[in-house]
């Protein structure tokens, strides 16, 4: 910055600056010609301020607002200006406020949009949503769920320390399945085949024994086999593990955690939540609530369906006041190789989903920790040892009784903000129709490269 020249202030702060010279640098959100006036909406990053282009104050300023569009960047020095009492925007902090151009310069500038991004909601179809992400991100109700996502992050890696674990990060080139199931994507791995990871399960536990307690952010990869509401082919997953913790201990770990990231976000974002005492139900107590309460006999499951779900949770706001459900002891064989068996029951694992407002949030479960039982679950599988054997030497020296949880984030967001499609709580997201552009309008060369 040259010697003299106005030091950029941001929108939020010039709210106490009335009378006083000021420069911004913002994008054009909306732009309103009255007569013989120009109205801006200018964006930064903590607010949008409407700016005015009289030709009597700046005749140079309505010369070059001309060509101004929606989203040619700027930057305008004028003067703050108390607005007139009826003009005054009660929903915006900076509402009181508008700035008065004295100078405008031009800094980029924006072709004609595809559509009208100046309303206050963006009425698109998902589809045109998606196929334009890098402009339609910009709409403030468009980038707000990212704001929201950001303080889950943040609300999560604050509780993780909290819990004194030890951040990590972990490849998500793999060798072999995790999770089971058919739903995986592989990789040409210098002629080798290799998979993308499913979750960062098996690294999460090798570090046990090296920082007792652990979390990572991680991406995920499910080639998940149709179009749903709630599931991406690429998902980010907020994982802990810890050593030396068992069941009991465990489900009050993950609760508490999950409580704390949404206090976090409930503070920093106008949300409200239902925090009532989290009621923890096994699959089969589940499965008795759904047939006593909704008359739908499920009690043959072995998992939970999306209605099973959705109604769980609409009994657990009823009776318990609480968005959050707890639900344990999934079948042994229907959950992964590493889910510990109920010593109690052993067809029963020490598994555990949390429920949020109808959709699974979270899952884990105590870990299998001996050696042979655990070789003997990956044999009874049918998987073969050969792809597990420096995840089995950790186990082969000294891993105490562990288990851990992961959350999945796009799913935490959709359901904090009442959105009807995960695809909305992705920034870019993958699914089988889409990598940022449609699969079908991508061309054969393309798709092989
Ligand atoms: P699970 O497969 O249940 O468990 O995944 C954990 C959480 O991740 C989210 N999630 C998804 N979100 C969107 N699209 C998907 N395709 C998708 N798949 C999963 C869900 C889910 O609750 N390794 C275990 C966790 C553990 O035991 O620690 C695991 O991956 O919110």
């Amino acid at each position: 910055m040259s010697k003299g020249q106005m030091q950029r202030i941001l929108i939020k702060d010039l709210v106490n600056l009335a009378g006083k010279k000021a420069l911004i640098k913002g994008w054009v959100k909306t732009r309103r010609d009255h007569g013989k006036l120009i109205f801006l909406d200018i964006r930064d990053r903590s607010g949008v301020l409407q700016v005015v282009i009289n030709p009597k104050v700046s005749e140079n300023s309505y010369k070059v607002a001309q060509e101004i569009r929606p989203e040619f960047a700027l930057q305008i020095t004028g003067k703050v200006n108390k607005r007139p009492e009826n003009a005054i925007d009660k929903n915006s902090p900076v509402g009181s406020i508008e700035l008065e151009a004295y100078d405008i310069v031009i800094l980029s500038k924006a072709e004609v949009l595809p559509f009208d991004m100046g309303g206050k909601d963006l009425n698109l179809e998902l589809p045109t949503l998606l196929d334009n992400r890098s402009l339609t991100l910009r709409h403030p109700k468009v980038l707000e769920i990212f704001r929201v996502q950001a303080k889950i992050l943040e609300g999560f890696r604050k509780a993780a320390e909290d819990l004194e674990c030890t951040e990590i990060v972990v490849p998500t080139i793999v060798a072999s399945s995790t999770e089971g199931g058919a739903e995986l994507f592989s990789v040409d791995y210098y002629g080798h085949k290799a998979l993308l990871s499913q979750s960062p399960q098996l690294y999460k536990q090798m570090m046990v024994p090296i920082f007792e307690r652990v979390w990572t952010i991680a991406h995920a990869y499910r080639a998940e086999p149709s179009v749903t509401t709630r599931h991406l082919a690429e998902t980010t997953q907020m994982d802990c593990e810890l050593g030396f913790v068992e069941f009991e201990e465990l489900l009050d770990l993950l609760e508490s955690t999950a409580v704390k990231i949404l206090k976090y976000v409930q503070d920093s974002c106008i949300i409200e939540i239902n925090f009532g005492k989290i009621p923890r139900l096994t699959l089969r107590q589940a499965q008795e609530v759904i047939f006593k309460e909704f008359g739908r006999d499920t009690r043959k499951e072995k998992d939970l369906a999306p209605q099973d779900e959705i109604d769980i949770c609409k009994w657990a706001k009823e009776k318990h006041g609480s968005d959050l459900v707890t639900i344990t002891h999934f079948p042994t064989m229907a959950k992964p190789f590493y889910t510990m068996p109920d010593p109690n029951d052993p067809e029963h694992s020490l598994s555990y989903d949390l429920l949020f407002r109808g959709v699974e949030i979270l899952s884990g479960s105590q870990r299998r920790h001996d050696y042979n039982d655990l070789v003997k679950s990956i044999k009874d599988r049918g998987m073969s040892l050969k792809s597990f054997e420096m995840y089995l030497m950790a186990f082969k020296y000294g891993m105490p009784p562990e288990g851990g949880f992961s959350f999945g984030l796009e799913r935490i967001t959709m359901k904090l903000l009442n959105l009807s499609n995960i695809r909305e709580a992705s920034l870019f997201p993958r699914d089988m129709e889409r990598i940022d552009e449609r699969l079908s309008t991508i061309d054969k060369d393309k798709k092989t490269q």
